[in-house]
């Protein structure tokens, strides 16, 4: 039997937690052989709704599932971890800005970079999940110089998976025939899902959807808008698919990537494309099974430069709203 990887979530009581939490356990994510030890991390007020949790993943019995300590202290919480979700962060309220909330959650994350840098393990990776996620990322990591920058991601492959899904049901093909959808820049309504570099059964989308206007238009404002598409309609925001795509993330992460594809995550760039060195930025990447590098040479038109100038914008705005949280 292998030792138990430890992963360590926040938020473990909200409803992204709940979709993540028996599929991590049931050994889907890291292994039908890997048993893993959950650290789950609430804040006071969540720590009873995570007693209940924690009862039923008990009542799973699952076979893997070593380990549950259930905690609102970050040092236990992120002891020994291997990876780190951080889920949890406040929403944002009627009446709050975004530089509010950019504040209030950027807190959030310099203690848990804090704790990561103090407690993880050697080998910790991490996936922010949490919005603002670019730049919540960005804190945690400048506040936790000890980890290596290529550990940290914060995720944009819901964006993916619902561009896919979006462009699967114009063309009239399935959402699995669609390679090489990369999402640039940030992790919000200014978001670029780039169309002209996807390809359907290896073709461009162009010869399965000729209609450039409904590219440019409808489909990059419905995959940007999506989210608030899915509240209007359930009346909370996304769960059982951003839980899904965290999983998809650390599964992709886990495994090299194949030649023909890519998949997004926002990574430090390390000035690729002209992206700021440091800043969390969404980009096609491929991972050798370890580490997500950034795709080189992705040819970009005129019109996608812009779309990823006006998404980079809003990121370095965030970055300069919360510049007092980052260490200089
Ligand atoms: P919920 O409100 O259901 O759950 C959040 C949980 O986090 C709560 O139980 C709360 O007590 C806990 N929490 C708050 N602050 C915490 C802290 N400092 N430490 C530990 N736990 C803390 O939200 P849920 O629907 O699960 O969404 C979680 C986060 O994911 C939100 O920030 C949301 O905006 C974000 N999302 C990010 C997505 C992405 O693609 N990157 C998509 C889905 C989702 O909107």
């Amino acid at each position: 039997m292998k030792s138990p990887l430890v992963v360590s979530i926040t938020g473990a009581a909200g409803q992204i937690g709940y979709s993540l939490l028996p599929r991590i356990a049931s050994g889907q994510v890291f292994g039908y052989d890997q048993p893993v030890a959950l650290r789950l991390i609430e804040i006071e007020p969540g720590m009873k709704a995570l007693a209940g949790v924690v009862m039923e993943l008990n009542d799973c019995a699952f076979p893997l599932l070593e380990s549950i300590e259930a905690t609102s202290d970050l040092d236990h919480g992120f002891s020994g971890a291997n990876w780190a979700l951080l889920v949890g962060s406040v929403p944002r309220k009627a009446g709050m800005e975004r530089k509010d909330l950019l504040g209030i959650n950027g807190k959030i994350f310099i203690g848990q970079g804090q704790a990561i840098e103090r407690n993880a393990a050697d080998d910790i990776n991490i996936l922010v999940v949490g919005n603002p996620c670019n730049t919540n990322c960005l804190i945690a990591m400048n506040n936790a110089p000890g980890v290596p920058q290529n550990r940290w991601h914060a995720m944009t492959r819901l964006d993916e998976n619902r561009a896919k899904s979006a462009l699967a049901e114009k063309a009239g093909c399935h959402s699995r025939d669609i390679t090489k959808l990369a999402i640039w820049g940030n992790h919000s309504s200014t978001l670029y899902p780039d169309f002209e570099n996807a390809l359907i059964n290896g073709d461009p989308v162009g010869k399965y959807i000729p209609d450039r206007a409904w590219l440019e238009g409808d489909f990059i404002k419905d995959v940007q808008q999506r989210g608030a598409a899915i509240i209007a309609a359930r009346g909370l925001s996304s769960a059982a698919s951003a839980a899904h795509a965290a999983l998809e993330t650390v599964m992709s992460l886990r495994e090299t990537t194949p030649a023909e594809d890519w998949h997004s995550v926002a990574v430090a760039s390390d000035g690729s494309y002209g992206v700021e060195k440091g800043l969390i930025c969404s980009f096609p990447t491929r991972s050798d099974g370890k580490t997500a590098s950034i795709v080189q040479g992705v040819e970009l038109s005129d019109f996608a430069k812009a779309k990823f100038q006006l998404t980079l914008n809003e990121l370095l705005e965030e970055k300069a709203m919360v510049s007092e949280l980052l260490p200089k």
